[in-house]
């Protein structure tokens, strides 16, 4: 495969999903929560947990239709747990993705619920009915979607951050707790499409990709370390009237820039060890945005 077929399978994915993210996001929730939700969604960010979901799919030679439900309920998981985070009872930011955050364009309130109509959304997203995807498969979906999102995934990891403010970690415990933080919505977005595979997975296959989006999981947040401090943070519109966030731990902190630009190679490293070691022979739209992730510059 060349750069330039992965650059047109991304281009025509990110399309879709754009696409689907636009039909599905309602305009017409209540009282200007639509208008909220999809500020919150529309025009912006990476897309990368859906790229990861469609490039697992494919993979796996997965469900279509599964797939690119999975890969907007995964994006909406994360746009909700932006808007939340970015609220003054956590990270205090008013900018994101180059635009006023969700509480201060719409208000604190508006910004609570339309976070928690996105998650909801979510796992509707999941479930249609009538339905072409096998119940056994939205089932799964969902269960995948919930345990990276919940309390042993993401939102345990923000606990952990939130309660870390202040605190000096070890390399160990800031693992972890990206791990959940980041990681588990990141390896959960190639769990979900490694389940919209039609036939059984061999051991080896299923394996691989869990391996593979755990290193992914743990990559994406170490580059994210590292951009914080190298990166122009005001140009990339990320944070402004960051307090707490700036007393957080971080690899950089931890570890130092050297050290964890080569974390970020080893882990860049083992994602491709991990897709080796897998049975599976379509997987090089995985290993490009693996490349992508742990070279990226924004
Ligand atoms: C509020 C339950 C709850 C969880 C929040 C994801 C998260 C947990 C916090 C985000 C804080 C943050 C900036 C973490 C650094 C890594 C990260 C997830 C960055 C944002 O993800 P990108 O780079 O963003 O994929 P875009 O805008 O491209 O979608």
């Amino acid at each position: 495969m060349t750069t330039s077929d992965f650059a047109t399978w991304s281009d025509q994915a990110l399309t879709r999903v754009e696409q689907a993210l636009t039909d599905w996001v309602p305009v017409d929730a209540p009282a200007g929560l639509g208008e909220a939700m999809r500020y919150a969604v529309l025009d912006g960010g990476k897309r990368v947990r859906p790229l990861l979901v469609l490039a697992a799919a494919d993979a796996v030679e997965g469900h279509p239709d599964a797939a690119l439900r999975a890969a907007c309920a995964v994006e909406l998981i994360h746009a909700y747990s932006l808007v939340h985070d970015d609220m003054p009872c956590m990270d205090n930011d008013v900018l994101r993705r180059g635009k006023p955050t969700v509480h201060v364009q719409f208000g604190e309130a508006q910004a609570l619920l339309a976070g928690d109509a996105l998650q909801a959304l979510a796992f509707e997203l999941l479930t249609p009915e009538p339905s072409e995807v096998p119940a056994s498969m939205q089932a799964e979906l969902c269960r995948a979607l919930a345990r990276a999102a919940g309390g042993a995934g993401m939102a345990g990891g923000q606990a952990i951050d939130l309660a870390s403010v202040g605190q000096p970690l070890t390399e160990e415990a800031l693992r972890h707790m990206h791990m959940l933080k980041t990681g588990a919505l990141l390896e959960g977005s190639v769990r979900m499409g490694a389940a919209c595979a039609q036939q059984a997975l061999s051991a080896a296959a299923h394996a691989g990709l869990v391996r593979y989006g755990a290193a992914m999981g743990l990559a994406f947040q170490v580059v994210d370390d590292i951009l914080d401090v190298t990166a122009d943070s005001i140009v990339l519109g990320k944070t402004a009237g960051k307090d707490a966030a700036a007393d957080k731990p971080t690899y950089v902190s931890v570890l130092g820039l050297d050290a964890s630009r080569a974390l970020a190679a080893r882990l860049g490293d083992e994602a491709q060890s991990a897709l080796d070691d897998s049975d599976l022979a379509n997987v090089a739209y995985l290993r490009a945005l693996a490349d992508r992730v742990v070279n990226r510059n924004n």
